[in-house]
């Protein structure tokens, strides 16, 4: 009867467009009715039962086998107790309205294997609060229908088999755990999901997705993901990164390259299993095995194994590798198939003969945005890759690991050139940490962005990095690389690669120029004193440059996967160069692979990978020997980018990074162009570990960002995620890579707040420093100051002071840097002021400034950077009397100080080998720069009482151009001793030890009579050597710019 009742309303609803199921008469074992299966509290079957039931408050689970309106009122009549509800298979094309209605307990919902269309779900559906699960499967449905996005309980959803193009609006879904997205029509899924934070199994495979947007980084509890049988030719790094992952299917895509990544060995996990079978993959991914207990890549197209990474895995740690179906040619098909273990014994059995070839570094500079990383990427994976963003990977430093393919030679593998590439990101606060990264033995890869050049920007995008580059290196290999080919018409291409050819061509000449009018305006003096010596001598330093550019621009594209042939040709070629690399390619004894492998695993193994040069060379020469190898050794470790170790620079050359990421990525934790958007508070909860408050969080954050005042507490909270917390020793952890940033790297140093004082303002008093590490409880108020952040001005007292005392008895050193000061070099110098050395008290320090008064001494310094208006740039360091009344302070004693600064200074410029700088002592008369650097050769100003200055015609007293030589026979004697007692003396204050102070600190060099001896030495004259100098630059005058190779 039911039934009957039912079809008619069935063909009036039709009328109305309004359908209803209608069902064949059920026949179950009690007969033809009853219509439901129903399930009681407790039990643990659904009985076949007719409607009502009579243990209805006892009913949490219905199946419903039709929905006539019979039905749905008894149903209605259980909204209390109903928690599970089962519609599927009834040929639904709508949701009964009243059905759904006030189900408000409801738990599960089943509407699978229907007929439902976008439109078949009511309103009342949002009346289904508690819902945690519906399914949704075998449908119709071309979208996510919209009231589902109020079910904002549910945690597991269905919609496998259906004909989905979109799931707009499923992100509201929140709490959502598991999505089941199977054999739909998607083309995209990640982005539409990406804050399903929840999510924890995704399904959806047999779509026609093309790609895995790197959002899905956001999807940390990813645990399971399956999304095989797409359209993806990609995977991206992100998913590997994901910390929770155990299993991943992407099997039968067209995936032809797995993108390289650095695994950070702390936060490492191992995924279950990673299917990446029947894809397009022709290397094989041997990173992943890293990573994985179980690695199916069979079906692919995979030729040859490395041995690379195969030496690398851990025998102790079972794993499993399927290569079936690949055409291998090395290790033979028959040594695969019988898996890793049959591999692994191959490798070993006929390492005897595997040599390994020193490879390079690549450096990849050019200006932010110019498509740096998207090139390395690009190269690194060999197939289209663009970046989207400055993501981790690429601020600061990002380092990549390749090399390129193995040729086959007679079925074994011959030579592979390994690559170690550092993709320095643009930003122009990574300037100065860049430079200390920047050296002679790597290529570089020059990038600008063809898209947007034009002739006007040339210096920008193009000329200034040549600057830059030559700033620090006088020898140069420079691959240059036009980027976003693929947005440039193509006649346009030629004209932009013509214009910066010869651009470039002109503006080193210009260079080339400007240096041999200096030599030939030095030559035209009748007579050249040891000064004017001294500066020929650098320009002439300078005119020996090298630089080897190619310019047959290399034109790319990354969006395309264009140029990279030509360019991976270029590689080929310019490491193969034994004139250029002569280390490069050449067989490493197998002694020093065995000490690489133990560096990488002790490297691996270090919460902070930094071991002080002594420690490191006690623990390789007593493990291996071999002491006279280690410098070189270690050297070629750090030019394969294996480690840092700076072995000419002073403080850096204490340390050896055994692992180069782990530095750079705790760079940018603290050092970061976009510090306002990446410090959040909740992140991580790290600033909460050490103990910072949200609002103390708040005013540090404004503090660092703006006044680059760095307090230690915040930056024990930036380092938290670069340490290992599960290590008891985090506290010295943290005091170690504090010490490597401050003395080794000085990126800043000390100062302290005031404890009465508003947050905006810091003593830079070193007193109260003293003070203060006394006290160990005001540790936690210690603050370091980190110049080339802090971008605040001149406070007006110090202006004013300065005023004040403005006609008193001076001395003014100039550094004038004709073409370029590389950025950051002036606060390095600030930082390295605060020497102990230098008795120096530091009252303020603003963007390009610092005021300080001598500790001794009644004197004041000011250092300041200024731009010129000839584009010079100066650094003026500025002496001046602060004696209440009358000028006390004789200019002996302001050299006395002075000195040991320029020498400092000195000697931070030799680490820029391709500097030019000119010095002078100005004027006291006009205050021109009218003395060319006359310190640095005292003896002849020495005996004059005064000179004339060239510009204003005024008599200068010499004092005041050089220190005053006070020394008669018998100091000469005396000093004599006291260089025998050196050693043995407290730091030089008067100014008779001057002398002997500057040749403590001067490096031995000065010995040598070799001309390749940066600018700037100071140098006690020793006539005769001077004059033999001067007689062999004149003879080389002859030499040109015709090294440099344009
Ligand atoms: N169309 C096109 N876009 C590109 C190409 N190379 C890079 N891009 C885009 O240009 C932008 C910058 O690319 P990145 O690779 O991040 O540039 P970068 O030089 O590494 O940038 P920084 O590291 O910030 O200095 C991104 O939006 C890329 O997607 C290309 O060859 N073609
Ligand atoms: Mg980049």
């Amino acid at each position: 009867m039911t039934h009957v009742k039912h079809r008619k309303k069935h063909k009036i609803a039709s009328k109305q467009i309004v359908v209803e199921p209608c069902l064949e008469p059920y026949h179950g074992p009690y007969g033809a009715h009853p219509l439901t299966h129903v399930g009681y509290l407790e039990g643990r079957h659904l009985h076949p039962r007719r409607l009502p039931t009579p243990n209805g408050q006892r009913t949490v689970s219905l199946r419903l086998l039709d929905t006539s309106k019979e039905t749905i009122d008894n149903v209605q009549q259980l909204t209390e107790t109903l928690r599970r509800l089962q519609l599927g298979g009834l040929k639904l094309q709508k949701v009964p309205e009243t059905l759904v209605a006030r189900l408000s307990n409801l738990k599960k919902l089943d509407l699978g294997e229907n007929e439902l269309g976008d439109s078949s779900f009511p309103e009342t559906m949002t009346d289904l609060e508690a819902l945690i699960e519906i399914r949704l499967n075998d449908n119709k449905l071309t979208r996510f229908p919209a009231c589902l996005k109020k079910l904002k309980n549910l945690l597991r959803l269905d919609m496998s088999n259906n004909r989905l193009e979109s799931v707009v609006g499923l992100d509201k879904l929140r709490k959502v755990q598991v999505l089941v997205l199977d054999n739909n029509k998607l083309t995209s899924i990640i982005k539409e999901i990406s804050n399903l934070k929840r999510l924890e199994i995704l399904r959806c495979s047999d779509n026609n997705i093309k790609e895995l947007t790197q959002e899905i980084r956001n999807l940390q509890a990813l645990v399971d993901i399956d999304v095989s049988n797409n359209k993806l030719t990609v995977l991206n790094a992100e998913l590997f990164m994901l910390p929770k992952l155990e299993f991943l299917n992407a099997s039968h895509n067209n995936i032809s390259k797995i993108p390289s990544f650095n695994i950070k060995p702390h936060q490492k996990h191992w995924i279950s299993c990673l299917d990446i079978s029947e894809n397009n993959l022709t290397k094989f991914p041997g990173h992943l095995m890293l990573m994985s207990h179980q690695l199916d890549v069979s079906s692919n197209k995979i030729k040859v194994l490395s041995w690379n990474v195969i030496k690398k895995l851990d025998t102790e740690v079972d794993q499993e590798l399927d290569l079936g179906g690949n055409p291998l040619i090395y290790p033979p098909a028959a040594v695969c198939e019988n898996g890793l273990r049959s591999v692994t014994q191959f490798f070993q059995e006929s390492q005897v003969d595997a040599k390994v070839y020193q490879g390079i570094k690549i450096l990849v500079l050019g200006s932010h945005r110019s498509g740096k990383s998207s090139l390395v990427h690009s190269l690194v994976d060999q197939q289209a890759r663009l970046v989207r963003e400055i993501d981790e990977e690429s601020a600061v430093i990002g380092v990549y690991e390749t090399s390129f393919d193995y040729d086959l030679v007679d079925g074994r593998p011959n030579k592979s050139l390994q690559l170690c590439v550092w993709d320095f990101c643009g930003h122009p606060l990574y300037s100065y940490p860049h430079y200390v990264f920047f050296e002679q033995s790597a290529i570089t890869i020059l990038t600008f962005n063809m898209a947007t050049y034009k002739e006007e920007l040339f210096y920008e995008m193009v000329g200034s990095w040549f600057d830059w580059m030559i700033a620090k290196n006088n020898k140069l290999v420079v691959l240059l690389v036009a980027t976003h080919s693929d947005l440039v018409p193509q006649e346009q291409i030629k004209v932009i690669c013509d214009s910066v050819c010869s651009q470039l061509t002109q503006h080193m000449e210009k260079g080339k120029k400007m240096i041999e009018q200096k030599i030939r305006k030095i030559e035209q003096h009748s007579y050249i004193s040891p000064t004017l010596s001294e500066q020929l001598k650098s320009y002439m330093f300078l005119l020996r440059s090298k630089f080897t550019v190619q310019t047959n621009i290399i034109i790319t594209s990354s969006a395309k996967y264009k140029g990279f042939d030509v360019l991976t040709k270029a590689i080929e070629t310019l490491s193969n160069d034994v004139k250029l690399f002569p280390n490069v390619m050449r067989v490493i004894p197998t002694f020093w692979v065995q000490v690489e492998t133990y560096i990488e695993e002790k490297g691996i193994a270090m919460a902070v990978p930094v071991m002080k040069w002594h420690e490191y060379r006690d623990e390789v020469v007593g493990k291996f020997g071999m002491k006279h190898l280690l410098n070189d050794l270690t050297e070629y470790l750090h030019e394969t980018g294996k480690v840092i170790w700076f072995s000419k620079v002073q403080g850096l050359k204490d340390y050896v990074i055994l692992r180069p990421a782990w530095l750079f990525d705790v760079l940018k934790l603290v050092y970061r162009h976009d510090a306002e958007d990446t410090l959040i508070y909740t992140q991580d909860d790290n600033f909460k570990t050490v103990g910072i408050s949200q609002v103390k969080f708040d005013r540090m954050k404004r503090d660092y960002v703006t006044e680059g005042i760095l307090d230690r507490e915040f930056f024990k909270g930036m380092l938290l995620p670069q340490l290992s917390t599960t290590n008891i020793n985090l506290g010295s952890q943290i005091e170690k890579v504090m010490n490597l940033l401050l003395e080794a790297f000085q990126v800043g140093y000390q100062v302290t707040k005031r404890p009465k004082d508003t947050f905006i303002t810091f003593s830079l008093d070193q007193d109260k420093l003293e003070e203060d590490r006394e006290n160990e409880k005001s540790k936690k108020y210690v603050q370091y100051l980190i110049p080339w952040i802090r971008k605040t001005s001149e406070p007006s007292d110090m202006i004013e002071k300065w005023e004040s005392i403005s006609t008193r008895r001076g001395v003014v050193i100039r550094y004038v840097f004709p073409r370029y000061l590389p950025l950051g070099v002036f606060e390095l110098m600030c930082t390295r002021a605060h020497g102990e050395q230098f008795n120096l008290k530091f009252l303020a320090h603003w963007y390009g400034g610092v005021h300080a008064v001598h500790r001794q001494q009644t004197i004041r310094l000011v250092m300041r950077c200024l731009q010129e208006e000839d584009d010079s740039t100066v650094i003026k360091f500025d002496l001046r009397d602060d004696t209440e009344g009358e000028d006390e302070v004789p200019a002996a004693t302001m050299w006395t100080l002075l000195l040991p600064l320029l020498t400092e200074f000195d000697s931070l410029l030799k680490n820029f080998t391709g500097i030019w700088v000119e010095k002078f002592v100005e004027c006291p008369q006009c205050h021109k720069p009218s003395f060319p650097g006359e310190w640095t050769t005292p003896k002849e100003t020495q005996a004059l009482p005064t000179k004339l200055c060239d510009l204003c015609g005024e008599k200068v007293d010499t004092a005041l151009l050089v220190q005053p030589k006070t020394k008669n026979k018998d100091d000469v004697l005396l000093s004599i001793r006291n260089k025998k007692a050196r050693y043995r003396r407290p730091a030089v204050t008067t100014d008779m030890q001057v002398e002997e102070n500057i040749s403590k600190i001067r490096p031995k060099s000065r010995k040598s009579n070799d001309i390749s001896t940066p600018v700037g030495e100071l140098d006690p004259v020793d006539v005769s050597f001077r004059r033999k100098s001067r007689k062999s630059i004149i003879s080389t005058r002859g030499y040109s710019f015709s090294d440099k190779e344009i």
